[in-house]
């Protein structure tokens, strides 16, 4: 059960202090319930760049939230912010393995992942998928540090790859984990542009290379391939939620509530949740680096994600990934939406595990 925060002298009302944590909070890691590591990485991003900025963007904007959220207090748990939340600074090993591996996968992603016949694109390909290697294994370290001091951890990418490391210390933790996807795409493609560690496979090598996961529950995809559909279909694990079904649902008069019965259905007791931004409306999402049309409104995202609450399930861990922000100066939105996203899920994590206000 995790613990209240020391928040004597903290004034929740006020204004967020710019210079705090997330979200304008005093804590520190000792003091928190919640340890949010930001991973700032996107050495696959195939489309438009900015991913490795997320973390930076969310933390800048977070302070401007209020820290009474109305929905979780449905939940018992208006201020999750007692529990205590940080968020690591970032590292600057990962920094530079993110410099390193971009610039090695550029004339890659330039000739379109062909490196066959091509020593110097084969040998950069080799330095990118070994530098991917590297990041998950650096991601779970990180991730398993904090579970095995009872923390709840959620990573803040970043591109979607670096779930991979997070997902797999929770399912060595929780075997029969099961997965909560939200996104656009599917991620299921096996390697993409030739990288083994693609943004765009990362639920592939979940589902393949990671014991423990029992299910993967993927719901607003409206964007794979067909190789990825068949898989969909044909791995009895998965079940795809797909944005068009889910409309007609809608326009065909069944509830969002129902739709979140029956998204909850598919998923066991213990829940890990992968959040891609792009599976909401890219509205809320502008300057994420793979947009596609469709997609949640963030009252039907944080509907759902009270309604795992509300079903008891437990939420162990979760990411938030593909946030970029705006290249226009000034411009917080992404970061805002991001930032709101990211207090919500540690909120339903925290209620899931029995978190009350006082
Ligand atoms: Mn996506």
């Amino acid at each position: 059960m995790p613990r209240r925060a020391d928040t004597a002298s903290f004034d929740a009302t006020g204004a967020g202090d710019p210079d705090g944590s997330i979200f304008g909070l005093p804590f520190r890691a000792d003091d928190a319930s919640v340890l949010l590591v930001p991973v700032p990485w996107e050495a696959t991003t195939s489309y438009g760049r900015g991913a490795a900025l997320g973390p930076a963007a969310i933390r800048s904007a977070s302070p401007q939230l209020d820290l009474f959220d109305l929905e979780l207090s449905e939940l018992g748990l208006g201020e999750p912010w007692q529990f205590g939340i940080h968020m690591f600074e970032e590292s600057s090993r990962v920094r530079a393995w993110n410099e390193h591996a971009c610039a090695r996968a550029l004339p890659i992603i330039a000739a379109g992942g062909v490196v066959d016949n091509d020593a110097d694109l084969l040998t950069a390909l080799t330095d990118v998928n070994n530098l991917s290697r590297e990041l998950d294994r650096w991601v779970e370290q990180e991730v398993r540090a904090g579970i095995d001091q009872g923390r709840i951890v959620g990573v803040v990418g970043g591109d979607h790859s670096v779930a991979f490391g997070a997902i797999a210390a929770h399912a060595a933790k929780w075997p029969g984990l099961g997965i909560l996807h939200v996104d656009a795409h599917a991620d299921l493609r096996d390697a993409y542009e030739g990288f083994e560690r693609s943004h765009a496979s990362v639920l592939h090598n979940v589902m393949r290379r990671i014991d423990g996961v029992a299910a993967l529950v993927q719901v607003g995809i409206r964007d794979l391939s067909a190789q990825e559909h068949a898989m969909t279909r044909d791995d009895p694990r998965i079940v795809t939620h797909f944005d068009v079904a889910m409309r007609r649902s809608l326009a065909e008069g069944r509830t969002w509530s129902q739709l979140c019965a029956s998204i909850l259905a598919a998923l066991p007791e213990q829940i890990y949740v992968t959040f891609d931004i792009d599976g909401l409306d890219p509205a809320l999402c502008p300057s994420t680096g793979t947009p596609v049309p469709g997609g949640l409104s963030f009252a039907e995202a944080t509907s759902l994600l009270c309604a795992l609450v509300r079903a008891g399930k437990t939420v162990v861990g979760f990411d938030l990934v593909e946030v970029a922000p705006s290249k226009r100066p000034g411009d917080e939105w992404d970061g805002n939406v991001g930032a709101r996203l990211l207090y919500k899920l540690c909120g339903v994590a925290l209620a899931s595990q029995g978190a009350r206000d006082a």
